[in-house]
């Protein structure tokens, strides 16, 4: 099974404040993110990304690893305030610096860098202005987007606006378990817009400065009824809208799922049509970041929802508490297909945490995720051959990080990191990934 093609885009992702640490370094401005790890009781065991895997010092090293794996593409995000300290106006060199220095020893190793530039760390200084509740906030985001496709516009040809903005909306300001830590239903529904109006004013502005492709990253879950009975069928539709329609169908079919103004009843904002228009803007491809499928089961006490998720069986279970289950990534690719009309995909975020012993002889073994990226490699493989358009495939992550609550207690790296040394080890799964890509998918058979 040689199942992927020439040209095939294989990767690893990252983001900047999981990975890069010194986060006020060389005039930086501050982020929400690094507010909100500074503030008790956010972060497990009091965790922050000031060190992180100090990546803005060992970014060459780290190049060494990717040039290891032998992949031919990095995922890696900007952060905001490290090019623009105030989140507006004036341009710090020296953070842009670091940037300039990593591309271009990116490109000498052949590597394609694939740019991120929003991966949750607004600037601080914007969240003053109310962050992305302010109508201003897409054009705030259209601005840092233009100095950096003018920068790097006759080197880097490949651009993500903005990770996950159902993760942004919700956990940051619906659930309030991520930064900034808002509780407010009615502040996430218009997060959730300016979030897409920001994704097509950047779009728009690489139109006229690029030549590249320029895409949005989302966080896609299957939804599927806990037993098979009506009150769940139900419940599982509803949550489908809220976890994947929210935004696939407000990019590529210009409107938002009805059961959205019934989840958020008044907080749900009255979207004219010229607002629908403003966020049917997918761009030249849509990233998908696949971990899992829910369970859902109908439960009318669970305000707003109506329902719950059921835990997986431990034997399926990542060190998350995330289901295994390969084949929801050849669900969700198949939904492009169907309903969607067959866009350019790419698979930007893919892997899982597990509880990995510490390194033996120089190596960790972790099974469990070679057989876990195995699997997901697999379905990618079918839904190529099925006619789903898909480019490349990246794994979460390069190396351990910092899992934003879960500070460092999650693992999700092909990487081991040394919490005391930050020395970098290679994963059993780091060897298998390499096979992978230098067979172009045909170990995958074995
Ligand atoms: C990604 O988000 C992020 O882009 C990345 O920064 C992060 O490090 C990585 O994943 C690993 O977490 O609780 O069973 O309902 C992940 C998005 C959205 C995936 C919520 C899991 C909940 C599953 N996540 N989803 S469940």
């Amino acid at each position: 099974m040689s199942a992927f093609p020439e040209g095939f885009c294989w990767g690893v992702a990252t983001s900047a404040y999981q990975i890069e640490g010194s986060p006020l370094a060389d005039g930086a401005g501050p982020s929400i993110w690094h507010r909100f790890a500074h503030t008790p009781g956010h972060i497990a065991d009091g965790e922050t990304g000031n060190i992180a895997c100090n990546h803005y010092q060992r970014y060459l090293e780290d190049i060494g690893l990717l040039h290891e794996l032998g992949v031919n593409a990095y995922r890696f995000s900007i952060a905001w305030g490290r090019v623009l300290p105030e989140g507006r106006g004036a341009i710090n060199r020296k953070g842009l610096g670091f940037y300039q220095r990593l591309v271009d020893a990116l490109l000498e190793r052949g590597i394609s860098p694939v740019i991120t530039l929003y991966h949750w760390d607004l600037p601080m200084a914007l969240q003053d202005r109310g962050g992305w509740i302010n109508p201003d906030s897409p054009q705030w985001f259209a601005d840092y987007a233009e100095v950096l496709f003018r920068t790097f516009a006759d080197r880097v040809t490949s651009w993500i606006t903005i990770n996950e903005p159902w993760v942004i909306a919700v956990l940051g300001h619906l659930e309030g378990r991520h930064a900034p830590g808002w509780r407010d239903p009615s502040a996430a529904a218009r997060v959730g817009h300016h979030l897409l109006l920001a994704h097509a004013a950047a779009v728009a502005s690489y139109r006229t400065l690029g030549h590249g492709q320029i895409g949005i990253a989302l966080n896609l879950e299957p939804q599927h009824p806990a037993y098979p009975k009506a009150a769940d069928l139900l419940a599982a539709q509803r949550r489908d809208a809220f976890v994947n329609r929210w935004f696939l169908d407000a990019l590529f079919l210009a409107s938002y799922p009805i059961e959205l103004a019934q989840i958020f009843g008044p907080a749900w904002p009255k979207f004219g049509a010229v607002a629908l228009d403003q966020i049917h803007y997918p761009g030249d491809f849509i990233g998908v970041n696949y971990y899992t499928r829910a369970r859902v089961a109908a439960a009318p006490e669970a305000k707003p929802l109506g329902a719950i998720c059921l835990p997986p069986p431990r034997e399926k279970s990542t060190a998350m508490g995330w289901e295994i289950y390969p084949e929801g990534l050849g669900e969700v690719l198949g939904w492009f297909k169907e309903r969607y009309g067959n866009p350019r995909v790419l698979i930007t975020e893919n892997g899982a945490a597990f509880a990995d012993p510490a390194p033996c002889a120089g190596l960790v073994l972790d099974p469990q995720r070679i057989v876990y990226l195995r699997s997901h490699l697999r379905a990618a493989a079918q839904a190529l051959a099925a006619g789903v358009d898909l480019g490349g495939y990246f794994v979460w992550s390069l190396m351990d990080n910092f899992e934003w609550a879960e500070g460092y207690s999650k693992r999700f790296g092909l990487y081991w990191v040394d919490r005391q040394t930050l020395q970098r080890y290679p994963k059993s799964s780091a060897h298998f990934y390499r096979s992978v890509i230098a067979t172009q998918g045909a170990v995958l058979a074995d």
